[in-house]
């Protein structure tokens, strides 16, 4: 096992004596954890690649540790987890130890399969090499929450909500070739962790893998 080192390296972050209020980052991204192309088996279609990947959020929730303590929430947005750079939310906050993050899907006129006239909440797209398209898009209002998978609270940052863009893709590709890939629903909870970018960087490195926090479904 690579030690998880416990340095405390510059990350941006307030200084050591502000602790009046600090800026808590979450970066909403999709991420690979497996391959970025998949073939089609079609030596003239080539690879599919995700080519779209939205999500309607309507709203983002930080639930503080000590009991008593109001919930931070944050406002809808429709997340491209494609977006370069990524995109994110800062808050400033007294509170330093969240224990449970809760997000909330919901259709939004902003993301709409363009052969739809239906809101959509979440959708995913991916192109194979003559540019033709696999499409997913859902209706529906899932809700998940990440809770600390030590038990802790979510202590290092810039936290990372990742999306693995892999499994999507895996599961589009599939229904490329199979029209009965599975129930979409399950893959949301499979794709969806929370991670540190202990770097910064906003990228998920190969170091930073672990999650601290996997997704569960929630009502
Ligand atoms: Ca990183």
């Amino acid at each position: 096992m690579a030690a998880l080192g416990m340095t405390t390296t510059a990350c941006g972050g307030p200084s050591v004596g502000d602790v009046e209020s600090q800026a808590l980052t979450l970066q909403v991204s999709g991420v690979y954890l497996g391959p970025k192309a998949v073939p089609s088996g079609d030596d003239a279609r080539g690879d599919f690649t995700m080519s779209r990947a939205l999500i309607s959020v309507d709203s983002m929730q930080l639930t503080p540790c000590a009991s008593g303590s109001a919930p931070i929430t944050l406002d809808p947005r429709v997340y491209d987890l494609l977006a370069d750079p990524p995109l994110g939310e800062t808050v400033t906050t007294a509170v330093t130890e969240f224990c449970t993050l809760r997000i909330d899907l919901t259709p939004s006129p902003d993301v709409t399969e363009s052969a739809s006239s239906s809101d959509e909440s979440l959708l995913l797209e991916a192109k194979d090499e003559t540019a033709a398209k696999i499409t997913y898009a859902g209706e529906d209002s899932p809700s998940l929450t990440f809770t600390a998978d030590n038990g802790d609270f979510f202590g290092d940052q810039p936290l990372l909500l990742g999306f693995d863009l892999s499994g999507w893709l895996a599961y589009l590709a599939g229904g490329a070739t199979n029209p009965l890939p599975g129930l979409f629903d399950s893959t949301l909870t499979d794709v969806a962790a929370l991670y540190v970018d202990t770097n910064g960087n906003q990228q998920l490195d190969a170091d930073e893998q672990t999650p601290v926090a996997h997704a569960q479904a929630s009502r």
